[in-house]
Parts: structure tokens; C-alpha cells; sequence
């Protein structure tokens, strides 16, 4: 059945109905992104003549996706959240704003709430018997390379399962479990004490799994931890490291990593002292280089829905 009536005039009329576009109330720039969507999809049907089958199919997996809560994880692994960061990069660079840490996605897996400390915090509160000490720590900085005081580090990552703490499977962890919060004194450190994570996996048998098999996909990320760095007078950074060394690393089903985001990993002795499980430990320097405001305000700040717990 290869018949083409996208263009045809009851089809024009039938998408402008939809969405009222000659009506002057409702949201103006939804009523703009649905008509266009939906045109789009409209025009998908004409052209690779998508079969009813299929589209109820499409209609049935929708479904599902909202029933396991993974829509969000469906857009990390379709790439569509590496695609909103690479247009942030590039109108950071047409507006000539270079030298700050580079920007990787959120994730679905942040939890808002976290307890802030001074400094240093310690942020494996449950015991992980698979899972080695970990210290993170470095300078956060402004442009200008000087130390910024005041600055809150939030960090969260995965446990030795590849499980976060609120969203995980097993109910195995404590709230905020891996997850912290320091503020920054007038040196711009920052610190956390905590275990060497695991690479995250999609649940094998949630909708997004099932459509990555579908494209031959693996559904698996190189062990990452993840981070906000907020200062007043300076853009939010969002950003993640991964961990030297896995074998994902650029292999990442969200598409995260980038070069400058792989900080060495160093064996260190003296973990006892530092209150770590073990005296030798695995450290990881890295530091942060924010971005000033852009005309007073940040362009870069995504409001999205957030998990939030309280502590
Ligand atoms: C994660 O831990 C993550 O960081 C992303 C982007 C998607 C799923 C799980
Ligand atoms: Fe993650």
C-alpha cells in the first residue's frame, strides 16, 4: 500500500484540528511542538508506510515505557540526551565561552536532598562487601583558575552491583546511600570518601531493554560517578567521570563519556587515617572549572522532574 496522502488537504486540515492551531487559547508553543511532531510522525507513516500493526505496536510499547517509569531511560540510551548536550556545546561556543569542564548528561538517577557537608563527606553508609575504598577529590575553580569558596559538589553514583540508592531492585540501600553533598571553604576543595562503583545496567526485562535488543543493543554503562557543581555568580555544571580502565568506557549505551571526563585512577596507602574501610585505596584527583553567568543568568540550567528525598 504505497499511497501518499501527507500533503493532501484533509490531512493538513486534520493535523491543524488536532492540535487547534487556528484557535487563539491554549499554550501557544506546545500547540507549535505538537502540530510539528505530530506532522513529522504523520509524514514517517506516508514515506516508510508504516503499517497500523505497527504503529499500535509503537502505541502498546509507549505504554509500557510509562509503566516502568524508564521514559527518561529510554532518552539517555536513544541518545537524545547526549543530543540536548551537544547543542549546549555548540551554543556555548558560538556565544565564545570555552575553558570550563565539559558538560555530560544527567541521567534519570539523581536524588535531590542529600545532606551538605563542609568539605569532605563520607557517603558510603551501607556496608558493600564487593567494593574497595574510593576517595574523589579536587579544586573547584572559577574562569579565572582562582579557588571558588562556597561552591556545593553534589556527587552520586552507582554501588559494586551497579545499583543506586532509591532506585535500587534489591531495596538494599539506605537513603542517600552513595550520594552527597560538600560546600567548598576558601581553598575551593572538596571531598568524598566512598567505594569504587560498578558500571549500571538497564533492567533486563524493562521496556528499554527490550527495545535496545530489538536494535542489537547492550544497555550497559562504564562505571561513572556523577556530579553537580553549583556557585552563585557561575553556570551550573553538569558533568560525570568514568573510571580508567573499564572496558565500556567507550562503549557507554548513553553515550556520556568524552575524553577529558577519564581521570587516572592512583593507588594510595593511608586509607585508615581517612576513616576508609581498607588502608589502600584508590584515589581520584579531579577538578572542576565552572563558567560565569552569561548577561547575569544560566543559560544552562535544565529543569526536568527530580527525584528528592530528605535525609
Ligand atoms: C545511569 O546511571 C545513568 O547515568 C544513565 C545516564 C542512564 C541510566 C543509568
Ligand atoms: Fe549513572
Amino acid at each position: 500500500m504505497s499511497v501518499k496522502v501527507f500533503e493532501t488537504q484533509e490531512v493538513q486540515d486534520l493535523l491543524k484540528a488536532a492540535t487547534n492551531m487556528d484557535g487563539s487559547d491554549g499554550n501557544a508553543r506546545l500547540k507549535q511542538l505538537v502540530h510539528r511532531l505530530l506532522g513529522d510522525l504523520f509524514k514517517a507513516i506516508d514515506d516508510l508506510d508504516i503499517t497500523p500493526d505497527e504503529i499500535w505496536a509503537g502505541i502498546n510499547y509507549l505504554n509500557k515505557l510509562g509503566q516502568h517509569g524508564e521514559a527518561a531511560l529510554l532518552a539517555a540510551g536513544l541518545g537524545l540526551e547526549k543530543y540536548l548536550d551537544i547543542r549546549m556545546d555548540a551554543a556555548d561556543k558560538a556565544a565564545g565561552i570555552d575553558g570550563g569542564t565539559p558538560r555530560t548528561i544527567e541521567g534519570p538517577l539523581y536524588v535531590a536532598g542529600a545532606p551538605v557537608r563542609d568539605g569532605v563527606s563520607r557517603i558510603d553508609l551501607d556496608a558493600d562487601t564487593d567494593a574497595g575504598p574510593l576517595l574523589i577529590h579536587g579544586v573547584v575553580g572559577g574562569p579565572d583558575g582562582k579557588p571558588i569558596a562556597g561552591a556545593v559538589v553534589e556527587c552520586w553514583h552507582a554501588n559494586s552491583k551497579g545499583f543506586y540508592s532509591h532506585f535500587d531492585p534489591t531495596g538494599a540501600q539506605s537513603d542517600f546511600n552513595l550520594r552527597g553533598a560538600v560546600r567548598t571553604g576558601a581553598d575551593g576543595r572538596y571531598e568524598f570518601r566512598t567505594l569504587m562503583p560498578v558500571g549500571y545496567g538497564c533492567p533486563p526485562h524493562g521496556a528499554t531493554q527490550q527495545l535496545l535488543n530489538e536494535l542489537a543493543r547492550h544497555g550497559d554503562r562504564p562505571a561513572h560517578v556523577h556530579f553537580f557543581v553549583t556557585s552563585e555568580g557561575h553556570r551550573k555544571l553538569t558533568t560525570q567521570f568514568n573510571i580508567e580502565g573499564d572496558p565500556l568506557i567507550w562503549d557507554d549505551f548513553a553515550y556520556a563519556t568524552r575524553e577529558e571526563l577519564i581521570p587516572p585512577v592512583t593507588e594510595q596507602a593511608g586509607g585508615t587515617a581517612l576513616g576508609l574501610k581498607a588502608d589502600a585505596y584508590k584515589d581520584i584527583e579531579f577538578n572542576f572549572t565552572l563558567t560565569t553567568l552569561v548577561e547575569g543568568k544560566d543559560n544552562q540550567l535544565v529543569n526536568r522532574l527530580r527525584a528528592s528525598a530528605t535525609a
